[in-house]
């Protein structure tokens, strides 16, 4: 039976020219910031997004709670959008390792304003409310259907921030596809920033590995957090090697996974009981509502459909997700489609 694996761009494997320079790569310590490859690829990452500096880190996930622990004093609030991955899928981590305290907002779409975000920002003249001190951004917005933030509400959030005295924070894990999808330099998308987490684990098809970025001070201080949280590693240019080949080969062609996303998503959306807005699919992602009666819940469809071979995750009770990647080809695309055809109306 063909597998088809749609569960996310993290299934990829690494390419042979990735194996190749992973064989061959230069190592040193970096503990002892010996490391020739993972300097590299830090000076590489830094110069993509427009910043002074960058650090490795093992994990998207260490590298968001690297740069709030730099930015937010215990006790103070993180505002983050509430569907975002930060607040959903990091285990607490912010509570658990740092002392900061969550505020979600629902944004529209995934998409934070400065009208809904100011009434969060707690006022520094009542001295019994915790203060807030980062904003959190994510773009893509992953649980958002891989939603590229606008550039306008990205810029008043910003001096929103600034005014306030906030710092920004910006999960970029997939910053390459929102770059792509906008036809625009990641340093764009990066400028105004005090840090920006990106993933080389992604589309970017490297088996391990995340970077976070920013000024020179903010990169130092990461680099003593990353130590404590257990993230300082010893010869890891042997895989450094293989983000760097991402970094530099794979980021053009992120354009036919979003070809892909979109053909996806226009035929699911033909299949009656599925909820989608086609035009709405800018990226990798697909959010993919389903009418209970026709597909039955969420869970029980993800079963199905990997009986079938295709396997997609649950993004909430009533939605799937579906991601593409270089790992799935056309003929996955037509496999996941029949799939669902044959699971409409089965909600067994
Ligand atoms: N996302 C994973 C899962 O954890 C949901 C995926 O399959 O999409 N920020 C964003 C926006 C992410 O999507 C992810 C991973 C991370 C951070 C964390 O990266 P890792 O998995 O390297 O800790």
């Amino acid at each position: 039976m063909r597998l088809s694996d749609f569960r996310s761009d993290t299934v990829t494997k690494p390419t042979p020219a990735m194996r190749r320079a992973m064989a061959e790569a230069e190592v040193g310590d970096d503990v002892y910031g010996e490391d020739p490859t993972v300097r590299a690829l830090e000076a590489a990452t830094a110069e993509v997004l427009g910043k002074e500096a960058a650090l490795f880190v093992p994990t998207g996930s260490m590298g968001n709670q690297i740069s709030l622990r730099v930015h937010g004093r215990s006790g103070t609030e993180v505002i983050v959008e509430a569907k975002c991955h930060i607040f959903h899928y990091e285990m607490g981590a912010m509570a658990a390792l740092s002392g900061l305290l969550p505020r979600p907002v629902a944004g529209d779409g995934g998409h934070l304003t400065r009208a809904l975000v100011e009434p969060w920002v707690r006022p520094e003249s009542v001295y019994y409310l915790p203060r807030t001190s980062v904003l959190a951004l994510e773009n893509t917005h992953n649980f958002a259907g891989g939603a590229v933030l606008r550039d306008e509400n990205v810029a008043e959030l910003l001096s929103l921030a600034r005014e306030k005295g906030m710092a920004a924070h910006l999960d970029g894990a997939r910053l390459w596809n929102a770059a792509c999808a906008r036809g625009v330099p990641e340093a764009k998308l990066a400028e105004g920033f005090d840090s920006v987490m990106v993933c080389f684990s992604k589309g970017l098809r490297a088996p391990v590995g995340s970077a976070v970025a920013g000024t020179k001070a903010f990169v130092g201080e990461a680099r003593r957090v990353r130590k404590l949280f257990g993230g300082g590693m010893r010869q890891a240019g042997v895989v450094a090697a293989a983000a760097l080949v991402g970094l530099t080969h794979e980021r053009s062609r992120l354009n036919v996974d979003h070809r892909r996303a979109k053909r996806l998503a226009k035929e699911l959306a033909e299949i009656p009981g599925v909820r989608l807005d086609p035009a709405a699919v800018e990226t990798n992602i697909l959010i993919v509502g389903l009418d209970p009666a026709v597909f039955g819940d969420a869970p029980s469809l993800v079963s199905r459909l990997s009986a079938a071979g295709v396997l997609s995750g649950v993004a909430a009770p009533d939605a799937v997700r579906l991601v593409t990647h270089a790992d799935v080809g056309d003929a996955d695309v037509d496999h996941a489609v029949a799939a669902f055809r044959a699971a409409a109306g089965r909600k067994a």
